[in-house]
């Protein structure tokens, strides 16, 4: 269904991205449809910073904010298109429901860049786009236009305009939440929160792993959210000590563990959820060692995040943490670096439209604090691939998604059940 008109929070970004550098023209392209095999589409999914400064939803639209205004390119109508994939906005209406001052046919992109780049004095553009699969042919033709502009003034030229990432200035806007996408994402958490725990209660030895995916998405479904944010990981055993692992196509066995990331998209915001837990009714004393070593790292970074302590910081305590645990359960660590063998990522990421959301860690060398309205997940782990231990095939990873208040911050995927004793109460 088309919507009526967006709300005015979108215009209210453009206008504050604008604000951060008067003299430039910020470019923007949404999404496109990509092709899964011959003539069928993956689903259609917009750009984040598109979505985040329009509200936008259909493919091959472009934004260009210049002088305090915002110019939408769409697709035109189109009757015979329109009968084989639904409405489209079109120009006219593109304008009035998106709130922006201008808009025009995507087919006159280029047409009409030379003249809305006139006058500035710098060009916001991501070049390279790796989301993109025509990124070159496209960085060729707005580096075409904004350098044949620069020219065409004539003996006074100094050289081409400069073509400047807008990553920095979009993410110091995306990286604090406005009370709308705190809601959105709250309900993302919630509704994966309990899938999450709806598998704890429901999984057998035997099942697929891809049929956990399967239940966990028709559990979100249900409640209200349509797609994964990202590729869902369901690893039994040592699976789980493949980060990434997303072929989620084995049995699961009796005696292992598995490891579920997962979590919905409410509005293009996600929640990211990991939890671990024994096939079988019961942890083995190796794996509950394990499992109690991660969770405490976690407890403790949910005691430790709040504003003013950086990212950086919270990774150096988990892997201070992870060290030491490390140590106590017998685990050879020669140099200093060795626990990252068995920790190889970081405690956590900002989290939002992306999984990995838009965010600064470092700023003019410094780190960045975090502030009330950020959003980081929590999420330490370890993992023994190797034969040197007797954990060999074990992985445990523990993630919560944390919005940071005022005095600390709040769980927000809380209701999954995270004690052993918890989880063993649900594996009856
Ligand atoms: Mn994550």
């Amino acid at each position: 269904m088309l919507k009526q008109k967006v709300s005015e929070r979108f215009q209210a970004r453009r206008v504050q991205l604008m604000k951060q550098d008067t003299q430039a023209c910020f470019i923007f392209f949404g999404a496109q449809e990509i092709i899964r095999n011959f003539d069928s589409q993956y689903p259609f999914r917009q750009n984040s910073t598109f979505h985040y400064l329009t509200d936008f939803d259909e493919p091959n639209a472009a934004l260009v904010l210049v002088n305090g205004e915002s110019h939408l390119f769409v697709e035109e109508r189109d009757e015979a298109q329109e009968i084989w994939n639904g409405e489209r906005y079109g120009i006219e209406r593109a304008k009035v429901v998106f709130n922006v001052e201008y808009s025009y046919s995507i087919k006159s992109f280029y047409e009409k860049l030379p003249s809305l780049i006139k006058g500035a004095d710098r060009i916001f553009y991501q070049l390279n786009d790796s989301s993109r699969l025509d990124s070159l042919a496209r960085d060729q033709k707005v580096l075409r236009v904004v350098n044949g502009n620069h020219s065409s003034r004539g003996k006074g030229s100094i050289g081409n305009l400069p073509v400047l990432d807008p990553a920095p200035h979009v993410a110091e806007l995306r990286v604090v939440k406005d009370s709308v996408e705190i809601d959105l994402i709250r309900k993302a958490c919630s509704v994966s929160a309990r899938a999450h725990a709806h598998i704890q209660k429901i999984t057998k030895a035997g099942m697929l792993e891809s049929e956990l995916a399967t239940e966990l998405q028709y559990f979100m479904q249900k409640n209200g959210l349509q797609e994964w944010g990202y590729t869902p990981i369901v690893a039994g055993g040592a699976n789980a000590t493949t980060l990434h692992y997303v072929r989620n196509n084995e049995l699961l066995k009796d005696g292992d563990l598995v490891l579920i990331d997962a979590g919905s998209e409410n509005e293009l915001y996600t929640a990211d959820i990991t939890q671990t837990f024994p096939v079988g009714k019961r942890f083995s004393e190796n794996q509950k060692k394990i499992y109690q070593k991660v969770l405490e790292v976690n407890q403790e970074i949910t005691k430790l995040a709040k504003p003013g302590v950086s990212y950086r910081f919270l990774h150096s305590e988990a892997s201070v943490m992870i060290t030491e645990s490390l140590k106590s359960l017998g685990v050879p660590l020669p140099e200093k670096d060795s626990y990252r063998k068995y920790f190889p990522h970081g405690v956590g990421h900002y989290l939002g439209l992306d999984v990995h959301d838009a965010g600064i860690y470092q700023e003019h060398g410094k780190d960045y604090l975090l502030k009330p309205g950020m959003l980081l997940t929590n999420e330490p782990g370890l993992y023994f691939r190797g034969n040197e231990t007797s954990y060999q095939g074990i992985g445990v990873r523990i993630e919560d998604d944390l919005l940071i208040t005022e005095k600390g911050c709040e769980n927000l995927t809380r209701e999954l059940p995270r004690e052993v004793h918890e989880i063993e109460s649900n594996r009856n």
